[in-house]
């Protein structure tokens, strides 16, 4: 018999709004994630927006379909609940590449001056450090603190684009996403001759010889945002693949091109359909966040969330 995969995909889209409602959950997809998978979520967005919506969240379990620091953040934002990440292995590489240890290392160095951490970072991290900022708000963040000098950790791409729209001395982290660093001048310049009246928008982690051929520079919110108001019908997209789902969907009268073929996060992409099913099946996998991490990685989240 021929695999039939639309039935099989319909089967377990009809398996999960039965679980949903028997377990009482609530899912949350970020915006890099499958099609399918952002095709069930209650609500999509990005890290700002989904902390913020699992702070409100009333029901017993919270699926993250992201990367692991996302549901910490849910877990320690909403400590009673239920926080499931359906495959344990979802990672990120960038947050990886910080740790509490090498982080208090770097703190000996440069005594007094305040850690900004990105949220791609662990709770460990978290917990380190004075305050948090997501790619939608990080030059905010930044300017509306006090201290002339500040640390910003990990991703050295981001920081750098922070450090162009700040006075303040920022001290970088040799941090980069191992997705978007793929994007290279070359691409972009390539993909701009074929769709020479398209405009392009790139995520500030990607390299910064590619972010000075941009038309516009945001998150993933930002880019979504910019593309609904804008008159342009065409656009180059410098950020993960997913994001083209909701771009087509909010746009359906706009074309969209990837510049290059790399710029899919495997670790995003570990979530499925048949893994959430799983998931909401067994309860797997509960993420939690021990005390007294916990506790301060929430003081450095909230700090955040209380100027933006
Ligand atoms: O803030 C986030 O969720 C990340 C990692 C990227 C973006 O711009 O949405």
């Amino acid at each position: 018999m021929k695999f039939n995969e639309t039935a099989y995909k319909d089967n377990l889209v009809d398996q999960i709004k039965k679980l949903k409602k028997e377990t009482d959950a609530y899912i949350l997809a970020h915006n890099y994630q499958r099609d399918e998978i952002q095709a069930v979520a209650d609500l999509i967005g990005d890290s700002l927006e989904l902390s913020r919506a699992a702070v409100k969240v009333r029901n017993k379990v919270i699926v993250f379909c992201g990367v692991h620091f996302m549901a910490e953040c849910a877990a320690i934002l909403n400590p009673t609940k239920t926080v499931l990440l359906p495959v344990k292995e979802a990672g990120c590489p960038l947050a990886d590449m910080a740790t509490p240890e090498k982080l208090r290392d770097m703190k000996k160095k440069y005594p007094g001056v305040p850690v900004v951490c990105y949220v791609n970072s662990s709770a460990a991290v978290k917990a380190e450090s004075d305050i948090c900022v997501t790619s939608a708000n990080a030059v905010k963040v930044v300017n509306a603190m006090k201290e002339k000098r500040i640390i910003f950790i990990p991703d050295k791409n981001l920081g750098t684009y922070v450090s162009q729209h700040t006075d303040k001395e920022v001290i970088l982290w040799e941090g980069f996403c191992a997705t978007h660093i793929n994007l290279t001048e070359e691409e972009v310049v390539k993909m701009k001759k074929l769709h020479p009246g398209a405009k392009f928008l790139a995520h500030p982690e990607c390299r910064k010889e590619v972010l000075a051929l941009t038309d516009h520079i945001a998150s993933t919110s930002g880019i979504l945002r910019y593309v609904k108001e804008s008159p342009e019908k065409e656009f180059i997209i410098g950020t993960e693949s997913g994001i083209l789902y909701r771009l087509k969907q909010m746009n359906p009268d706009k074309k969209f091109y990837l510049p290059s073929q790399h710029l899919t996060c495997a670790n995003m992409k570990l979530t499925t359909l048949g893994w959430l099913t799983r998931s909401l099946k067994n309860m797997q996998y509960k993420v939690t966040v021990k005390e007294p991490i916990a506790a301060k990685a929430r003081r450095t989240l909230e700090r955040m969330l209380e100027i933006v």
